[in-house]
């Protein structure tokens, strides 16, 4: 046997080219990729016929919330590493990268890791990683990260606002120091803490209290100042930082203002900014609550656009879930924690901030029919294993080097649109924010390291729980600090 499983008559995609060609695959790894017909006599243990779909390398999903404690409102994740994990692969995502989440009274980062390794470790679908949720940047929690980096973890993030989670300028300063001193990536949650606290107060005077107003509580301005807050912070220490579910295009023009002046700047965007909108807040009773997350999707379609004109224009580096999942049934007396006897409509401000996409995230930006596929794979896979020092084992197809992590879709017109339902999905969450929208595409097949794992026309979910590995990242391949010198406060 030459080859462990060929893919033939796709239409191959990568960041760079559509082209049709074959692949092979030996072992784990992407062995070839060769004109149409190359291995028409290579033995082969198995032959998947693309039989004209699109043939993509596995998502990488690099916003995923698991196994948290309440950190955004009343509620834990609803998802373990396993079921984020399995729900994953069943939307073409072979690579997720989680957060593991230091808490305000604990002094290390190690503990935390290794706590996270012991949840995830022999439960993933999928491979994984981990960015460590920085809460208390200490001076022992800073000194770990060289320790961090021996790990294979090479990325962070902090947050403006949350008091569970929220750092000081300060704080970020050191983090940042200590980050751009060990080619660590900084992700920022950029939002004005005391903006949101003082709409939430105002309009608990006014007595609105319902799903919807946690939008009002949430303005753009809120994101808009905190975001070109950090990256003035970012470009006073020159260290590289990833703005994490941009949402509002106001601040997408900071980013790219930054960008332009040649500024380590990256950014995120999420699907509940391109297909979400503040009227999915406003439906009756609690209902709203579903589509309850922070940044909250924006007013109208002209945001949207202009979110998705920064995916085309390259501001956005990365399209992520930020799944982070709670139930909406979240007792099981059926009595809402976030609902009482007083506040029959809920607290708005109790709701957890948090919507499940890992396994939509792919089949709705193919389904929109609005990207380059190209673009698509690049914002999906390709740039986000550059950012997180993941490329090219991941997000490619070189032959060699590339793990085998394989998406195939349906041909044009081989599958029929149909309408979500959450019961179609693979996630431990009662519902899903896009119930009833229309998908043009879903994955027929993913691939992880040469296995299939998800066969939509044959057993469904075929992967085991355990298969999915950690992956040990090295730094960034995307810009970082513009200088190789310490930072040196005689600079200033
Ligand atoms: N930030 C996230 O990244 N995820 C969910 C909630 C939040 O505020
Ligand atoms: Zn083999
Ligand atoms: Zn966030
Ligand atoms: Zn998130």
């Amino acid at each position: 046997i030459e080859y462990d499983l060929l893919i033939v008559n796709g239409l191959v995609v990568t960041d760079q080219e559509v082209r049709e060609v074959d692949i092979a695959i030996k072992h784990d790894k992407i062995a070839a990729v060769e004109a149409r017909g190359s291995f028409k006599n290579a033995k082969a243990a198995q032959v998947i016929d693309a039989d004209g779909g699109c043939v993509m390398p596995g998502g990488v999903d690099a916003h995923v919330h698991l196994e948290e404690p309440p950190l955004f409102g009343k509620g834990s994740s609803a998802d373990t590493f396993e079921t984020g994990s399995r729900s994953a692969v069943c939307g073409g995502t072979t690579s997720i990268i989680v957060f593991a989440p230091q808490q305000k009274n604990e002094d290390t980062l190690m503990t935390t890791l290794k706590a996270t390794h012991a949840k995830a470790e022999g439960k993933c679908y999928s491979d994984y990683s981990f960015h460590l949720l920085i809460a208390n940047p200490s001076e022992n929690a800073l000194s770990e990260f060289p320790a961090l980096r021996e790990a294979g973890i090479s990325s962070l993030k902090i947050y403006m606002t949350y008091a569970a989670l929220q750092l000081n300028d300060g704080q970020i300063l050191d983090v940042l120091l200590a980050a751009r001193q060990h080619k660590i990536t900084t992700m920022i949650h950029a939002e004005n803490n005391d903006l949101i606290l003082w709409m939430t107060a105002q309009l608990e005077k006014r007595k609105m209290f319902q799903p919807k107003y946690h939008a009002t509580s949430h303005p753009a301005m809120a994101e808009v100042e905190a975001t070109y807050r950090a990256i003035c912070l970012s470009e006073f220490i020159d260290a590289p930082i990833l703005l994490v579910h941009i949402s509002s295009p106001a601040a997408a023009k900071h980013i790219k203002q930054a960008q332009d002046r040649g500024l380590p700047i990256h950014a995120e965007t999420c699907p509940q900014y391109l297909f979400l909108t503040k009227a999915d807040l406003d439906k009756p009773g609690f209902e709203g609550a579903k589509c309850v997350c922070s940044p909250p999707p924006r007013e109208s379609e002209q945001d949207q656009e202009g979110i998705w004109r920064g995916l085309e224009d390259g501001t956005f580096t990365v399209l992520s879930s930020d799944h982070c999942p709670f139930l909406y049934d979240d007792n099981e007396t059926g009595k809402k924690t976030c609902i009482t006897d007083e506040y029959p409509e809920g607290q708005f401000k109790y709701i957890p901030n948090g919507c499940p996409g890992v396994e939509t995230r792919l089949p709705l930006a193919m389904s929109a029919e609005r990207l380059p596929l190209t673009k698509l794979v690049e914002v999906t896979s390709t740039n986000a294993a550059k950012l997180y020092g993941l490329y090219p084992r991941k997000g490619a197809f070189i032959a060699g080097e590339s793990d085998a992590d394989i998406v195939i879709w349906y041909p044009q017109d081989k599958l029929q649109p149909f309408q979500l339902k959450n019961e179609m999905l693979h996630h431990n969450v009662d519902y899903s924010p896009y119930e009833g929208k229309t998908f043009k595409h879903w994955p027929r097949y993913t691939i992880l390291r040469g296995q299939v794992v998800w066969d939509r026309d044959g057993g469904g979910l075929v992967g085991q729980r355990g298969q999915g590995t950690f992956l040990h990242r090295g730094p960034s391949s995307l810009k970082g600090s513009l200088s190789d010198e310490p930072w040196d406060i005689r600079g200033f």
